[in-house]
């Protein structure tokens, strides 16, 4: 059968462009536009537990935890000072973002950058941090400029200046989003990915150097990005720091550790001589919170809960369970996830069930360290 002359394939192609640009028409994300943020690594001294004390157990430290929240041979107590992402209203880096307070629980996690598929992200990175760092993203699409990772990739010495930005140094990423930075059909409305220093990987990442980026399909997005068919988001990071791997330990072990009684030096880890390590050393913490000490992980019975876990780097997996509730992840019915070093996962809740319910990793040794949080479930609406 003949087409008539204006539906003929030529002249569909502009439509089906547009169609595919757009993931379907529809939505309330309007046009693509460029969505810039503003963000600098700053050095924070960070309290892992502000409370305290343990608020899965409301007491003091037992002796299990007592040693990775006081300062020892070689590690370092509550306090450290650590490296991290904070978001500026403007480019005169003069004042900080108000974190939203249904975002609070992001903790020590870099401000949350979204956009949605056809959109630009740009970044203007001041890095305010004592050593080179940079922003090196998951997921988007990616220029050598705007990769931030030193390594011999043969590229101009201009597009080398995002490999580690020096301290006081500007520098713009433009990572443009792509439909395959954006969820898959079968995945639902959003895609989660991540940002980190790539600068010294590991020396960054265990500096606090890490945020989150989430992705949303065009025609399921409202004009902020966020997902029409989610009513509550919530991102929490597996994140172990290993505090004898970042890059700010010689400072750390100076001001709030302690220089090791046996000075013996037994290992040698990439570029840094660490002395005996110290197991009190790892930090095993929800968003940089121990014990408890994670605060704003709040829904309601009934709520479209959308929840979206990463892990940092290191030689760690975690299992991350929710007592009360289960999700589905992956296709599955769980309430046990699993995250690889650096992985991400997107798990969808509907809560049933009403009450403050646990939610851990199930590594046993992470549990014992402080990998846990509770999450609060309000009646519904
Ligand atoms: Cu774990």
């Amino acid at each position: 059968m003949a087409l008539p002359q204006s539906l003929r394939p030529v002249h569909l192609i502009p439509l089906l462009l547009t169609l595919a640009a757009c993931n379907g028409a529809g939505g309330g994300a309007g046009a693509p536009r460029t969505r810039t943020y503003y963000v600098a690594a700053d050095e924070v001294v960070w309290d892992y537990a502000p409370a305290g004390k343990s608020l899965i157990s409301n007491a003091e430290w037992n002796d299990v935890q007592r040693p990775f929240m006081t300062a020892g041979d070689m590690h370092v107590g509550r306090l450290a000072r650590k490296a991290i992402y904070r978001e500026y209203t403007d480019s005169t880096f003069a004042t900080l973002k108000p974190r939203p307070a249904e975002w609070d629980h992001l903790g020590i996690l870099g401000p949350l950058l979204r956009a949605v598929v056809g959109d630009t992200i740009r970044v203007v990175f001041l890095n305010r941090a004592s050593f080179p760092a940079s922003m090196h993203p998951h997921g988007v699409f990616y220029l050598k400029d705007s990769e931030g990772a030193p390594y011999e990739d043969g590229t101009a010495p201009a597009d080398r200046v995002d490999d580690g930005v020096p301290t006081g140094v500007q520098h713009i990423y433009t990572w443009p989003v792509p439909e395959r930075a954006g969820p898959t059909h079968e995945q639902g409305s959003t895609a989660f990915w991540m940002y980190h220093s790539h600068t010294d990987e590991v020396g960054d990442v265990n500096a606090g150097l890490i945020g989150p980026m989430i992705i949303t399909a065009r025609n399921q997005a409202r004009a902020d990005a966020t997902p029409t068919d989610v009513d509550r988001e919530l991102v929490v990071g597996f994140l172990e720091f290993d505090e004898t791997n970042s890059t700010l330990w010689e400072e750390n072990l100076r001001t709030y550790g302690k220089p090791p009684t046996d000075l013996k030096v037994d290992m040698v880890f990439g570029e840094r001589t660490i002395g005996p390590e110290s197991q009190f050393a790892f930090k095993e913490t929800l968003n940089g919170f121990l014990y408890g000490n994670t605060k704003g992980l709040t829904m309601r019975v009934g709520d479209r809960v959308r929840w979206y876990l990463m892990a940092s780097t290191n030689f760690e997996m975690h299992a991350p369970h929710w007592h009360g509730n289960t999700v589905v992840a992956e296709h599955m019915r769980t309430d046990v996830a699993g995250l690889l070093p650096m992985g991400m996962l997107v798990a969808d809740m509907v809560p049933d069930n009403p009450g403050k319910w646990l939610f851990h990793c199930h590594v046993a040794p992470h549990l014992l360290m402080g990998m846990e949080a509770t999450y609060d479930v309000l009646p519904g609406q």
